[in-house]
């Protein structure tokens, strides 16, 4: 290895960089064990079943002989069991979850005390009427009343329906009425940038828009500084636990299969679509991703800075870390708040080992400059990570410079909320990196490139990333193509990618109409319609645009009816609508008013041109349009931006 690599080799984007030295020797994995693993599909599998205990041990690794592609098919067991009890031998006075709440408070769990209010919470959600297979929505920012709710109620195999807290009550309704929830658990509000969110007031919206009765809502005190007023239907968080203090109950066991979880994610179609989550196959991905990849030791304090209302912080916040007995730190607050230097300023206080974030925020960062972390002990540190998008090899290598020191491996891991867990990354102690492309395949995982027709592409060419075998971090009804036993079983990813001489794939990016916002996934139909649905707008359309630095922006191209040109206020109900809609984390950050968008002569919506229009590409035939005098109008209507 280079003895400086940054210096050595400058920012460009082919080099690769050997993992440091003083990580290889003590990593988790080597290279003997991926070799192991290569050699043996499906069996190799067993390895991440190992990594959890079982009631019943799997005979099975897989089967695929009936309508579904099943994982460790006569496994049985328990989730929380595996994230809580079994730990408590060896590490019950070891922090479990270590909170840091908006106002610099902190709240520390023990794998005892978490043993403790799991169970507590869960013979509360039983005396509420909950069993097994209902389904629970969660409705909390980062706090820890969440993991705890998610695993109580894995404890007694109710799947849990985590909803971002960010969302409106109107998407809240939506996601519970789509998977049958009755009940449902918030908290009175939080500290949004030193303002109170009034949570609880979503919820009692939603809870009279939602056409499925929603009879118990549990609500967490979190605010603390005044009295809530609860009405019919409604119980206290605190007060529940309180009356089941130092019950136990008996983990429900659960088959491989059982549906752990069920999150909603945005998709082609204008509605959210459920991705159910299993209690075997997806346990054992996320705990062997988190100890292949993540590197993850019991005594490690881990820092994931993703919501749990998303797919990351379900798999690497809250059940792989737990399953592996770490402890993981769970950040209520904002990343520059009170100061920019404060995610640094954590690392260093906590004496994190592992930290896993998103090129979005790595990018803000960078614009807030290098003094911050510079001026924090970062030698804590062993593993960076990163999630949710292609990180450019700038901000990559800012990264690993500016925390890392050159001295940790960055692990760029490529999934989807389908995935349930990391499907492609380097192995941190064995692969090199190629700083831009997430890495090859984890051992175990086939991916190939496509082209239209489903042939695989040459290497460096784009196409459609697909992959070819079954993975156990799979849901339930995954959108795959060919029978569950077929050779060419599928499942197309919706991602661009290519893939190099090595076998290293490049992300490029979405081929679906879904755009990032805010590092969040979004269906353009969602925030179209929201957008659209607002009177005097005729119609939106809404494309992502790369921003230089390596982000993007979401602008919103509005087509207005007669007379509401300009007309004042209609910016502000856009945003007024998108908030209800979905949330105020969904507004676009540009929107542009036009007379009409830029159709074909067959009245399809050319978004193409549109986002060159924004990006200031050089446009291409514009013959195909209706109206092509519309091109000029919208680059002096975003002019004026
Ligand atoms: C885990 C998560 C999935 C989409 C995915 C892809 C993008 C995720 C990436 C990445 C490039 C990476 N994505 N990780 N692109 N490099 N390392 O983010 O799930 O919210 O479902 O989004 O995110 O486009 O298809 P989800």
């Amino acid at each position: 290895m280079d003895d400086d690599p940054v210096v050595e080799t400058g920012f460009t984007s082919r080099t690769a960089v050997e993992p440091p030295e003083p990580f290889v020797e003590q990593a988790n994995v080597d290279e003997s064990d991926v070799a192991a693993f290569d050699a043996s599909w499906p069996e190799c599998w067993r390895r991440a079943a190992d990594l959890l205990e079982w009631e019943t041990p799997t005979d099975e690794v897989i089967d695929r002989t009936g309508d579904r592609v099943s994982w460790f098919p006569d496994g049985r067991l328990n989730a929380a069991y595996n994230c809580v009890d079994r730990h408590l031998a060896e590490r019950k006075n070891q922090a479990a979850i270590k909170w840091v709440g908006k106002r610099g408070e902190t709240r520390t769990y023990t794998y005892l005390d978490l043993y403790h209010e799991v169970n507590e919470f869960a013979a509360a959600l039983r005396s509420l009427g909950i069993e097994a297979d209902d389904v629970v929505t969660l409705y909390m920012p980062a706090i820890p009343e969440l993991p705890v709710a998610m695993l109580a109620c894995a404890r007694i195999g109710a799947p849990h329906n985590v909803v971002f807290a960010g969302f409106s009550a109107q998407a809240l309704a939506e996601r519970m009425d789509r998977a049958g929830s009755e009940l449902l658990v918030t908290c009175d509000g939080y500290y949004r940038r030193g303002n109170a969110v009034h949570q609880k007031n979503k919820a009692d919206n939603a809870r009279i828009m939602a056409s499925q009765e929603v009879s118990d809502i549990v609500v967490v005190d979190r605010l603390g500084d005044e009295e809530v007023h609860l009405g019919d239907g409604y119980h206290d968080y605190d007060e529940l636990v309180a009356d089941h203090h130092g019950a136990e109950v008996e983990p429900v066991t659960r088959e491989a299969d059982d549906e752990l979880f069920v999150i909603y994610t945005s998709g082609t179609t204008g509605q959210p679509s459920g991705i159910r989550h299993t209690t075997g196959g997806y346990l054992a991905h996320a705990a062997w991703t988190s100890h292949a990849v993540l590197d993850l030791k019991p005594d490690d304090t881990y820092w994931c800075s993703a919501d749990i209302g998303w797919i990351t912080g379900h798999t690497y916040l809250v059940y792989g870390p737990l399953a592996l007995g770490t402890t993981t730190m769970l950040y209520e607050g904002v990343p520059d708040h009170p100061e920019k230097d404060r995610v640094w300023e954590l690392i260093e206080r906590n004496a994190v080992d592992v930290f896993y974030t998103a090129p979005t925020a790595i990018r803000a960062f960078i614009k807030w400059g290098a003094d911050h972390p510079d001026a924090h002990d970062l030698s804590s540190l062993r593993l960076l990570g990163t999630v949710g998008e292609p990180i450019n090899a700038d901000a990559w290598w800012w990264y690993y410079e500016h925390v890392g020191n050159g001295e940790c491996p960055i692990v760029d891991t490529w999934w989807q909320t389908e995935t349930g867990s990391i499907l492609v990354s380097t192995v941190p102690g064995v692969d090199e990196m190629k700083p831009g492309s997430a890495g090859p395949p984890l051992p175990g995982i086939d991916a190939t490139v496509v082209d239209e027709t489903g042939e695989s592409v040459a290497p460096e060419t784009g196409g459609y990333l697909t992959v070819t075998k079954p993975w156990p971090g799979m849901p339930l009804d995954l959108p795959a193509d060919g029978e569950p036993d077929d050779e060419d079983w599928r499942y197309v990813t919706e991602d661009a990618a290519r893939i190099d001489d090595d076998g290293y794939v490049t992300v490029l990016g979405r081929i679906d109409d879904t755009v990032t916002v805010q590092g969040h996934r979004l269906g353009t139909m969602e925030l179209e319609s929201a957008i659209a649905d607002v009177e005097g707008v005729a119609e939106a359309a809404i494309v992502d645009v790369q921003t230089p630095g390596g982000g993007s922006t979401v602008h919103a191209f509005v087509s207005t009816d007669e007379g509401h040109k300009g007309v004042d206020g209609l910016r502000e109900r856009i945003t007024a609508n998108v908030e209800r809609t979905i949330g105020s984390f969904a507004t676009p950050g540009v929107v542009v008013f036009t007379p009409e968008l830029p159709k074909t002569r067959s009245g399809k919506l050319l978004r193409r041109l549109l986002k060159d229009i924004a990006s200031g590409q050089e446009l291409g035939d514009t013959s195909a349009l209706r109206n092509p005098e519309i091109v000029g109008e919208i680059e002096s209507a975003l002019d004026g931006e």
